[in-house]
């Protein structure tokens, strides 16, 4: 495989207008018809270059120019292009290919999942449907029919509205879909299947009715009402917030079993991981219901963040999907509290973005090089894209922000643009000049900010300083500053906010706001305090930034209880977890008996007295940092040590907090009992805070918790509380309860794929020893298949990414065990493989045996035979 660069980009040399489809699907194999209406690309040369069009794993049994069948002399043939030599400059090409979904095990192109034919183009899997431009910026008019045998298929799905349909000799049927909007091939999909469908109805701001459809297979007809709900929410917040109205006269939303990704924004037809649309109380988290509102919204905004302005080229990606993940966080935001979801956002990509940025596969938000773009679909692009949208969000602030994404749309409908024409909008609707900060989107890696302070008491001013700095990461060893802004307030003894007055300013500007940090080192004197203030820094984690500032242990639990920014409660109660924990990670190394810092038990002592806190906030405050941020914030992981202290911290919070915990615990769980379930906030928040408080307790062994778990289990309506019960009693010492439990979850359950991923994830997860012997007797059940990607992710993900004390077994026996499946997935479906590899490539973060250990599984996978260029290309980097 080979490097291909942003800077070789060039337009298409040719055009297609209008694209038309015919799919003949049958058992054995599939013919797909393709009449490609093109011209000569205007806007270049008149000459007629060499026509190339891609194509894969196609058999090619026809082609034509403009009506005249062309011969192998006519054409050459690759095993990925099919050149040809047009005589004019518009002309059409007319191509039969048979190709084979049946056996398609890669879920990329056509494929077949549980009975039924299904898409997955993004980002270059319509070259194995047919010879074709498959590049973002050829945008056509796209015609599709498809015929299919009628009683096995009864459901025959495209793109855009319904135009035509009717039976054929031999029990088949066909249906034709025009799609309106000019889309580029990767918003192609096809559907069919035998599929019930809930229907619904959303009346846009202009009046226009939308038909709005979910389909699902048959038996999972009761778990679709969440997702509609979740679409129509949607669909309101976009016109209400970003004036974006829905374009088509339908919209239609298919859940599928086997899928790569979570979801796919086809136009007008969006294909789902039955994970992200099926939600029921007995069957589904809370969490998964959260899950399935974002990613409902996020594919639904995509209609115009991706379709309607799609990307020029690949490099682009984050245009649409920072863009789209920045708008899905502010609707969850909206839909339920702010705090939380931002609190949820920034732990999850501090902890898993901030690796990929510290590791062999770090690229900016816009990458310059890649060799498989399916590799490119991370952490980056998506989580950091999204908080570079919101810097500038921040610093434009709502209003401007918003005549930015009007002008964006606006001036950009229809389209194939890049991520500078998304910023010249905002700079020329608010006319700030984003030149400096554009280096996010070109540098990668996380830059540190240190800030100091110092209090001169005659002059009553108080000198803010900081340094900025960025690590180097692959190919950019040097960086220059970027522009961080920092939301602060000054706090005075009592916790409240100062009036912000700079030098030289005339008077105070607010008691909260934001200032750009834009050079390497830089200084901002407040004036006028009479006390020394204590600073609440880069409040609701306003840039993506390591910041440290020197809080001791006394005002970060001061800042825990009066900061006014919930966002910093909570990072100053993970600032004081950090540091207590990091000393017992010391005495563990050192071989010291372990001693907790009283002052954490007092801090979550107060958190847990608070009735007036939100209870989510509760539960969030009680979690410690997890051992995957742990890790990442450690120069060398010592991932025994780690583990040993915050199991250590967590009983002793259980044996001293006991009192309080139970009483929470006992509170909660008797108004879940007495409540039917409610997929709504402050549901989800009272049993976050119930199922914590459970796992705390059961630490203490006591026979009461016991009792209080099975009773949990054995009484509740919902699979939150199910679930945890099971969760907790799989991590306790009670071994007979453990087993019991599970074989009966297991019964009863046997027949709902979706719950069995979590039945393997909590089992997977289990850091009792022996954690390998557990994950491979499971990979024999009758529910786990490697061709499902969920269950790859439920069994294989979660032990190599949150089982860290058992996957990182110091004798080697999880990483061979992970690469021996990447060896294996490698061969069936590339894109899961390469996904799976990510806990190998930060080798850097341990020790040297355990570092050679993991390279030697790496260049065991690179020698293991033919390697997908998805593998290869993760491998070699993360060898390099
Ligand atoms: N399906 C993926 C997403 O929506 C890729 N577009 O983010
Ligand atoms: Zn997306």
């Amino acid at each position: 495989p080979k490097m291909i660069y942003l800077k070789d980009y060039q337009a298409p040399d040719y055009l297609i207008d209008e694209t038309h489809l015919t799919f003949e699907l049958f058992e054995d194999h599939t013919l797909v018809h393709a009449q490609l209406v093109m011209r000569r690309n205007p806007t270049l040369s008149a000459d007629l270059p060499p026509l190339v069009l891609d194509g894969q794993q196609l058999e090619l049994l026809s082609v034509a120019l403009d009506d005249r069948e062309l011969s192998a002399a006519d054409y050459q043939l690759d095993d990925s292009h099919l050149t040809l030599q047009p005589t004019a400059a518009s002309f059409v090409i007319d191509s039969s290919v048979r190709i084979h979904p049946e056996s398609n095990t890669a879920l990329e192109g056509l494929y077949k999942s549980s009975g039924m034919f299904c898409t997955q183009c993004e980002a270059e899997g319509f070259r194995k449907i047919t010879y074709y431009l498959d590049r973002p910026d050829v945008m056509s008019k796209f015609t599709t029919t498809l015929s299919a045998e009628q009683h096995s298929y009864p459901v025959l799905l495209s793109n855009g509205n319904p135009i035509a349909s009717g039976s054929e000799e031999g029990g088949r049927h066909w249906a034709t879909w025009e799609d309106p909007f000019m889309k580029p091939a990767y918003l192609f999909a096809l559907v069919a299947g035998d599929l019930w469908c809930v229907e619904d109805q959303f009346t846009t701001m202009s009046q226009r009715a939308v038909t709005l459809r979910i389909y699902v297979e048959p038996e999972n007809i009761d778990k679709v009402q969440h997702a509609m709900d979740s679409l129509k929410k949607s669909m309101k917040w976009d016109e209400e917030v970003y004036g974006r109205e829905y374009d088509l006269d339908i919209f239609m939303i298919v859940a599928v079993n086997d899928f790569n990704m979570g979801a796919m924004e086809n136009k007008g037809l969006n294909i789902f991981n039955s994970s992200c649309v099926l939600a029921k109380a007995e069957t589904a988290t809370d969490a998964a219901h959260q899950r399935v509102e974002a990613v409902v919204a996020h594919e639904y905004f995509h209609n115009w963040s991706g379709n309607r302005v799609t990307c020029r080229d690949w490099f682009q990606l984050s245009l649409k999907e920072g863009f789209t993940v920045f708008r899905d966080s502010e609707f969850s935001a909206d839909m339920n509290s702010r705090t939380v979801k931002r609190i949820e956002d920034v732990a999850y990509l501090r902890t898993h973005q901030f690796a990929e940025d510290a590791g062999p596969m770090a690229h900016p938000v816009r990458p310059d090089a890649y060799m498989e773009i399916s590799n490119f679909y991370t952490l980056t692009i998506y989580e950091k894209g999204s908080e570079v949208l919101r810097m500038i969000h921040t610093l434009l602030g709502a209003e401007t922000f918003r005549k930015g994404s009007d002008l964006y749309f606006a001036r950009h409908d229809g389209q194939a643009v890049t991520c500078d024409d998304f910023v010249q909008a905002m700079e020329d609707a608010s006319g700030v000049d984003l030149t400096q900060f554009k280096r996010w989107y070109t540098q990668a890696g996380t830059p540190r900010l240190e800030a100091s302070a110092s209090y001169d008491a005659a002059a009553n001013s108080y000198r803010l300083e900081f340094r900025q700095s960025c690590p180097a990461t692959p190919g950019q060893a040097e960086k220059l500053p970027f522009v961080i802004p920092v939301e602060l307030a000054l706090l005075d003894a009592q916790g409240r906010e100062l009036p912000l007055q700079l030098v030289g300013e005339e008077a105070p500007v607010g008691r909260s706001r934001v200032l750009q940090v834009t050079q390497a080192e830089q200084a901002f004197t407040f004036i006028n305090l009479a006390e020394k203030p204590l600073p609440s820094l880069l409040r609701g984690f306003s840039a993506p930034v390591k910041l440290s500032f020197p809080y001791d242990r006394d005002q970060l639990m001061f800042l825990m209880q009066h900061d006014s920014d919930g966002f910093n409660r909570w990072e100053a109660g993970q600032q004081l977890s950090v540091q207590v924990l990091q000393e017992l990670i010391g005495q563990y190394q050192r071989g010291e008996a372990l001693v907790l810092d009283q002052r954490l038990v007092a801090a979550l002592r107060s958190v847990l007295q608070d009735e007036q806190l939100d209870q989510a906030m509760v539960a969030e405050m009680l979690s410690l940092p997890g051992e995957a941020y742990l890790t990442e914030i450690s120069e060398v992981a010592d991932v025994d040590a780690i583990h040993a202290a915050r199991e250590f911290a967590r009983g002793e919070l259980a044996t001293a907090l006991f009192d309080l915990l139970w009483q929470r615990y006992q509170a909660n769980r008797e108004l879940s009992r007495s409540t039917a379930y409610i997929a709504e906030f402050t549901h989800f928040a009272r049993r976050s805070l119930q199922n914590i408080a459970l796992s705390y307790l059961v630490l203490s062994g006591r026979p009461e918790v016991l009792a209080a778990c099975l009773e949990q289990y054995e009484a509740c309506d919902n699979m939150t509380e199910r679930l945890t019960a099971l969760a907790v009693l799989v991590n306790s010492p009670f071994e007979s309860e453990r087993a019991t439990t599970l074989a009966a979850f297991a019964e009863h359950f046997k027949d709902n794929p979706l719950v069995m991923d979590q039945w393997f994830s909590v089992q997977a997860g289990s850091t009792l020893p022996g954690g390998l012997a557990r994950v491979q007797a499971l990979m024999q059940h009758p529910a786990f298949t490697l061709k499902n990607p969920n269950k790859v992710r439920a069994l294989i993900g979660a032990f190599a990414g949150q089982n860290l004390v058992n996957f990182h077994a110091a004798d080697g026996s999880g990483y061979r065990f992970l690469a021996d499946q990447v060896i294996s997935l490698n061969a069936s479906n590339p894109q899961i493989a390469s996904r799976q590899l990510s806990p190998l490539t930060r080798w850097r973060k341990y020790d040297d045996k355990r570092q050679a250990l993991m390279k030697g599984e790496l260049e065991r996978i690179l020698a293991s035979g033919e390697l997908s260029s998805d593998v290869y290309e993760v491998v070699s980097k993360s060898l390099a």
